[in-house]
């Protein structure tokens, strides 16, 4: 009787990152001394993990210059929120000097602080924007 072990890499099932798992695959090979056609496959089973991606908060920032009426249309364009939702935003930035926006994977996250970020510049206004992960 001949043993082979096998590893073959298989994929844990998550959204934002593949991992790599190994799962033990034993191949008995009949080499004679056993009944004919006794050739077996046995495959260990690794069970697949879901894992969550992790969320990211996109947060704006007070400052003293940019207009209050500039603010809400940011929030409008880039975030899809109506009128009165990007007044209360803007009004809560002015008061405690940040609040969340909204929260987003990842890479949704980096866009919208990007696109903040340019229109603000390009309007020459210093409206930060910026993201963190969430707890
Ligand atoms: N504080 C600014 C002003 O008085 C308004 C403002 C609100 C600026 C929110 C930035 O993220 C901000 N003009």
């Amino acid at each position: 009787m001949r043993c082979v072990l096998y590893y073959v890499p298989c994929s844990k099932t998550v959204f934002h990152r593949t991992e790599l798992a190994l799962t033990a695959w034993v191949h008995k090979m009949s080499d004679g001394d056993d009944a004919p056609g006794a050739d077996i496959d046995v495959a260990t089973k690794t069970r697949p993990k879901t894992q969550r991606p992790p969320l990211y908060k996109v947060l704006l920032l007070n400052d003293d210059y940019t207009p209050m009426e500039f603010v809400v249309h940011v929030l409008e364009r880039f975030f899809g929120i109506t009128h009165s939702q990007a007044v209360e935003i803007m009004l809560t930035v002015h008061k405690k000097g940040v609040a969340v926006v909204g929260v987003f994977s990842h890479e949704v996250a980096e866009t919208k602080v990007a696109q903040v970020m340019d229109f603000a510049r390009r309007n020459q206004h210093p409206l930060q924007c910026t993201m963190e992960k969430e707890d």
